[in-house]
């Protein structure tokens, strides 16, 4: 690259490349900057949109405006056509008034986007009696003939129940538990295909073949099934254009046919049966003779409640090899993935016809190295494969997924070769945005638990775990874990889409429901799994509508999620002003707690640390982010009465649960981290309280016993008030109970226990204990902000301003953490060399970082061999420097640096 140039890549609109099929009608656009020099900022930018690639038929042109902004930018120009695809382009300025050249050209297209479009009907198979349990999934088929010269050609499709696609035999797009799992009944997306490839001149034929999934298939543990309703149904429209601009549409009713496919049992926690014998070769091939076939029923069902996919599709993210294959004391055939997964098993297989292969999925063998599914509960995870017999033969399956680490071969026809058994994990395609490295190989190898910890549990929704009869969306997980999982992944939109439906689930009254979408949302209160008084109440589940937005904002500068989800927080704190005698406190009703900490009593999941506590602290929590939010949004009134608000559950608090000389009520570890963490106690009781907290987890426990709600904060409470090197000892403790513990236990994923498997091997019991639970990950965002020292800064969010301040400390020699943030790359990079310390760090054009080089004295600061004292004129790129108590605090734009300073107080 040449010295001063300035480059702009990575254009997305509404966070997606090239997006096909959105209906947000003032889409935001947001670009990257990449450049030589240091110190790069925007001074202007100019857009412009075009009905095509060369930009001569311009729609849209903001000319220069002078703003740095290149996140979020909204297109304001004239309103956006249904089904028409928009080019735009990027051209800036820096702050030196060096132009750029224009961007690539990037492109969105638009959905379907007014209702009355949809002029195809439901279609529904009527082949048999849909409500038996155990039922083939219906195949459905439409020919058709085409012309020559098409121009483009879009399926837009939708389904009660989960659908496949196919066009002349073959898979349309690569997106799978497609529609997804939204509030069904009001909210259903559609998806959006490119299909020009696809088509032939003359005869084409459609598939479609429906699965029951979250729909229709069993949900919950009380073996209930159709929840949604117990009829699934399709819903598509295939428009084409030719190159002379006539169009054709191509759309599901009467006249398609529909009959019972090889499909036998598809469900999402029992597994699937499928029987190749029963293939209808040619099925979705034009020269099809269907006569056979039964008609299909037309079903009055709403097409208001349809919208364009709002996150990113779930796809086929990776493959593993299995590592091993043994036999168990049991004598049981075993295949071991090496990794705790989610998503299924691809195999290939040779036999006859009729020979079966039936594999069973499995988290952990038990203590006598067996193979053990107790914690799946009613969850079944079998897949049934029955051969066809010719030749070699491969399947995976369609509407269900498996989370697993050992397949049991329960039924396999001949020789098992390993290389015919492939793992392929599923799960919704966000962005990779976050790595973490340091010099303690077990905290590294805790990293990757807790990224496949994500990985397993962010397919659509964000679930409490993927394996027994559960993966529900528990709003209380989702909440301590939102933070970590947003530094790993780009979830602006997956959380985006889930708050949606929070926001539509939402009760009357403003609270939330625990599980979101809840699968319970239109069932009655007598005949409800989970009682309404438990699931509309608890604090920290039901917060969920607060601090995920807040956080989803802090990550990636997004303000329409804060004034989307406004009134819904708003609701929801005023939900909790109504409970109880006292407004100021939060004192009744049914919480969870703090969930599975150690301090509970004996047969209980419920921590030591009170309701009462846990729920007013949360109320302070959540009303304190509520309040920052309102004056963002410039809600002047609210800013005063939540203010008010604030002030007087924090008075409240301190009487109720804070003594006069102020020690804190409740002797235990979160109470005091939630004292500390939401800032409750007043300036001059809190040396107290962090005292007492440090001498509870030092001496008294002697580690630590916190549960889902004082876990993920622990950390960072003791190291922002002068603990840090206790903090570090718990990370690094490899005892029970600690982080380390699983890895000991060779862990590849976060438990949801402490101790799901005890010291002695033997394990918690099958009622609740998975391996694949991620609350306990939310230690991920102290290693990216504390360790590896990459921050937000609320002034400036989504890392506009970086806040760069690693804290060595424990054992390590050194760390490295990587973001990827919506301005490009940030990387902090430390390393202990004798007493000096050495940092690298990365700032992405278009941002400033403060960074403190800890410990350091600004005589001895260098960066890239020159001496940063007197000299910082000569130093491009950094602004300023001073002398703290922590050490040195820099001002710098963006580029690569390397410190290098000697250690104030050497180790
Ligand atoms: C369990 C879930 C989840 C938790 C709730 C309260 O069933 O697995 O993790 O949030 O209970």
């Amino acid at each position: 690259m040449e010295k001063n140039k300035l480059d702009i890549y990575d254009l997305k609109v509404e966070y997606r490349k090239n997006p096909l099929g959105i209906d947000n009608l003032n889409p935001r656009i947001s670009w990257k900057l990449k450049g030589n020099e240091r110190g790069i900022k925007q001074s202007a930018y100019k857009i412009q949109v075009a009905l095509d690639e060369n930009f001569s038929n311009i729609v849209w042109d903001t000319s220069f405006v002078k703003s740095e902004q290149s996140v979020h930018v909204k297109y304001d120009g004239p309103e956006l056509k249904s089904k028409t695809r928009y080019y735009y382009r990027v051209q800036i300025k820096d702050q030196k008034g060096s132009k750029s050249d224009w961007s690539n050209t990037a492109y969105w297209e638009m959905g379907l986007v007014n209702k009355n479009e949809w002029e195809a009907e439901w279609i529904t198979s009527d082949y048999k009696n849909q409500n038996e349990k155990l039922q083939s999934c219906p195949i459905f088929r439409k020919d058709f003939t085409v012309n020559d010269n098409i121009k483009k050609a879009r399926i837009y499709i939708s389904s009660f129940g989960l659908y496949e696609l196919s066009l002349n035999g073959k898979r349309v797009g690569d997106y799978y538990f497609t529609p997804g799992w939204t509030t069904y009944d009001q909210r259903l997306q559609y998806q959006t295909y490119d299909v020009t490839d696809l088509l032939k001149e003359g005869d084409n034929a459609l598939g479609v073949i429906l699965g029951d999934g979250w729909y229709k298939g069993d949900l919950m543990w009380n073996d209930k099934r159709g929840f949604y309703g117990d009829q699934t149904a399709v819903i598509m429209q295939l428009h084409i254009i030719y190159q002379d601009g006539r169009k054709e549409l191509l759309k599901t009713d009467q006249s398609w046919k529909s009959t019972a496919g090889p499909i036998i049992m598809s469900d999402i926690y029992q597994g699937e049966i499928y029987d190749a014998r029963e293939e209808i070769s040619g099925w979705n091939q034009p020269a099809f003779n269907a006569e056979d076939w039964s008609e299909v029923k037309i079903l009055d069902q709403d097409k208001e409640i349809l919208l364009a996919q709002e996150n990113e599709a779930v796809k086929k993210i990776e493959k593993i090899k299995p590592e091993k294959i043994f036999t168990t004391p049991a004598g049981e055939t075993v295949i071991d993935m090496g990794q705790n997964m989610v998503g299924w098993i691809h195999f290939k297989v040779e036999g006859k016809a009729g020979d079966k292969v039936i594999l069973k999925h499995a988290e952990v063998l038990d203590q006598d190295d067996n193979f053990y599914t107790g914690n799946l509960r009613g969850a079944e995870q079998k897949i049934e494969y029955i051969l066809k017999g010719d030749g070699q033969e491969s399947f995976e399956p369609h509407f269900t997924f498996q989370g697993f680490r050992y397949i049991k071969l329960e039924v396999y026809p001949g020789e098992v070769d390993l290389s015919d058994f492939t793992g392929v994990v599923l799960h919704s395609d966000m962005e990779r945005t976050g790595e973490f490295s340091c010099s303690n190989s077990m905290i590294n190898q805790l990293f990757e638990n807790i990224i496949w910890g994500q990985k397993g549990n962010f397919l659509d929704i964000p679930t409490d775990c993927p394996q027994r009869d559960e993966r529900l969306g528990w709003t209380g997980d989702a909440q301590v874990f939102v933070q970590t999982a947003s530094y790993n992944m780009n979830t602006a939109l997956f959380f985006t889409k889930w708050l949606r439906d929070l926001k539509c689930e939402q009760i009357d009254n403003g609270s939330i429901p625990a599980v979101i979408p809840d699968p319970e949302v239109n069932i009655s209160a007598e005949e409800r799994i989970i009682p309404v008084e438990i699931e509309h109440t608890s604090a920290a589940w039901g917060d969920a509508a607060v601090i995920v937005p807040w956080t989803i904002y802090l990550t990636y500068g997004d303000e329409q999620i804060l004034k989307e989800q406004y009134e819904s927080m708003k609701a929801y704190i005023e939900y909790i002003r109504n409970q109880g005698e006292n407004e100021y406190l939060w004192n009744t009703g049914f919480h969870f707690g703090d969930w599975l900490a150690l301090d509970s009593k004996e047969n209980s999941y419920k921590g030591a640390t009170s309701d009462d506590f846990v729920a007013t602290a949360y109320y302070a929590y959540s009303t304190s982010l509520f309040l920052k939010i309102a004056e963002i949004l410039g809600y002047k009134e609210d800013v005063r009465e939540y203010s008010d608000l604030l002030k007087k559950i924090k008075e409240n608090f301190r009487k109720e649960f804070v003594t006069p000389n102020g020690r804190l009520s409740e002797p235990t570890q979160t109470a005091h981290v939630l004292a500390l963490y939401f800032d409750l106690v007043k300036e001059e009781n809190r040396k107290r309280i962090i005292d007492t907290l440090a001498e509870y987890v030092d001496q008294r426990d002697g580690h630590l016993t916190t549960g889902f709600v004082g876990t993920p904060y622990l950390c960072h409470a003791l190291s922002s008030n002068g603990y840090p090197e206790l903090a570090y000892k718990l990370l690094e403790r490899e005892e029970y109970p600690s982080w380390l513990y699983p890895v000991t236990k060779g862990a590849t994923t976060i438990w949801e226990h402490w101790d799901s498997i005890k010291e002695d091997g033997s394990f918690w019991p099958d009622a609740m204990n998975s391996f694949n639970h991620y609350a306990y990950g939310a230690i991920g965002d102290w290693l990216y902000q504390v360790v590896g020292g990459i921050n937000t800064n609320e002034e400036e969010p989504g890392f506009k301003k970086i806040i760069i301040d690693p804290k060595p400390g424990g054992s390590l020699k050194s760390a490295r953490v990587r973001h990827e943030s919506m301005y490009g790359k940030i990387i902090s990079e430390w390393k202990l060399i004798d007493n000096r310390m050495k940092m690298e760090i990365e700032v992405p054009p278009n941002t400033t970082a403060v960074v403190i080089l800890p410990d350091a004295l600004v005589d001895t600061v260098r960066e890239n061999d020159i001496l940063l004292k007197n000299n910082t004129h000569n130093i491009e790129g950094i602004y300023n420097y001073k002398d703290i108590d922590e050490g040195v605090e820099l001002e710098v734009g963006s580029g690569k640096y390397c410190f290098d300073f000697k250690l104030d107080t050497p180790a």
